[in-house]
């Protein structure tokens, strides 16, 4: 590894921390996203990956199933939301999801990643129903299923408790929950951008009572909206701490706002810059966190492979149809991952272009299934099966 060069002094003493393994407190994570050296930045948190993970960066072949659009939380931040009876609003029929997830293990899928709108009139039963049959039907795929938000609206609905909930979702054959909903925690900031969604408290005790059953999940935090420095770190230290008390979390993905088609679409959308920043303060700040993902999907394929050395070691999934940041504005292609998940190719998703790894093409479901640390243990929150590649 190349020594790091500081060009801004003041980050001198949490270097100092990071290299000495040492936490870094609430003012380290502000210097961090106040510096202007992001190189810097960037140097340490890949400093911590690479103790972390080496050259392993991970990725799953997945489809995302979202069975409805129809919300009544009408969030700012949303593009994806609609009434019932506006244009564009639809529920998918369960035969409907089945056919769709049947399609897509044919074309190799291991994780479902479902996530929804708040339907004022869908019963938790639906579902229930949805998830048992989607793992009837596809017994061997993961099922990350249902944000905090969403578990939190089912158990009002269904008048019962936020465990029994949990419970009932588990029972149903849901293996771990995904990260959204988390937004930015602080009250100021979800009074502008999502003031009818659940508190940064309840969400965050909501993932708590998950991991408690047994249910792992992911965490997210969006940025680049109302947002200060301080309610980011605010974010990032209340998940380490629920963290260090249940060790449930997986990986942890920063998302970048998408103005477009929301309420809020006179706000720029986010700088590379500004990404790779919060890909690596993430890192630094998260020393309990295993994985950090840049998703591809909503940062560029260029940007997320330029993350991998700011401190991520996770690209997601090859997605191939996704709804929440296409309506926003997002610019990938809705089929940009089609072609790599019918041959899946570890070699196109290097970040340098020059990856050292030795796996054909044909082999590497199967070397990935045997050398993945997050398939082999409890934890599993993004596929059974995942894909390794070297990058660097
Ligand atoms: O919860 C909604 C966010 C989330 C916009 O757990 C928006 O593995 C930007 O949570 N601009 C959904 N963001 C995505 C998500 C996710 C993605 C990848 C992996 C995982 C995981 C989780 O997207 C929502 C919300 O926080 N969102 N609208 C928007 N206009």
């Amino acid at each position: 590894m190349n020594d790091l060069i500081l060009t801004d002094t003041t980050l001198r003493p949490i270097a100092d921390k990071v290299l000495a393994g040492q936490r870094l407190a609430f003012e380290d994570g502000i210097e961090l996203y106040r510096s202007p050296d992001l190189l810097a930045v960037g140097w340490l948190a890949n400093y911590i990956r690479e103790k972390k993970h080496g050259n392993i960066t991970y990725f799953n072949v997945n489809r995302h199933i979202n069975p409805t659009n129809v919300c009544v939380a009408h969030c700012k931040l949303c593009a994806f939301g609609r009434d019932p009876d506006s244009p564009g609003a639809y529920t998918y029929a369960l035969e409907e999801i089945y056919q769709r997830a049947e399609q897509g293990v044919r074309e190799g899928a291991t994780e479902f990643h479902i996530v929804g709108g708040l339907h004022p009139d869908l019963p938790f039963e639906y579902f229930l129903e949805m998830i048992r049959g989607l793992k009837q039907r596809c017994p061997g795929v993961h099922l990350k299923a249902f944000t905090m938000v969403e578990v939190h609206y089912f158990s009002r609905i269904a008048k019962i408790s936020i465990e029994e909930t949990l419970r009932r979702m588990k029972q149903a054959g849901v293996d771990s929950c995904p990260g959204g909903g988390a937004e930015i925690f602080h009250p100021r900031v979800r009074r502008i951008i999502c003031d009818h969604k659940v508190s940064g408290q309840v969400w965050l005790n909501t993932a708590k009572k998950a991991h408690e059953i047994g249910l792992p999940s992911n965490a997210t935090m969006l940025y680049g909206h109302v947002e200060t420095e301080e309610e980011r770190v605010d974010h990032l230290v209340k998940l380490r701490e629920v963290q260090d008390q249940t060790h449930g979390f997986v990986a942890f993905i920063p998302l970048a706002f998408h103005p477009d088609n929301t309420p809020l679409s006179h706000i720029p959308k986010t700088t590379g810059y500004l990404d790779l920043r919060n890909i690596a303060v993430s890192r630094l700040l998260l020393d309990n966190f295993e994985h950090i993902k840049a998703y591809w999907i909503m940062l560029t394929p260029s940007i997320a492979q330029i993350a991998l050395r700011f401190g991520a070691n996770d690209l997601d999934g090859t997605v191939v149809e996704e709804k929440i940041y296409h309506d926003a504005g997002a610019k990938t292609s809705r089929v940009h991952a089609a072609r790599r998940t019918r041959t899946p190719d570890p070699r196109r998703w290097s970040s340098s272009g020059r990856a050292r790894h030795s796996l054909s093409p044909s082999r590497s479901l199967e070397d990935a299934a045997s050398r993945s640390d997050y398939s082999a243990g409890p934890r599993v929150a993004h596929a059974q099966r995942l894909i390794c590649v070297a990058f660097n």
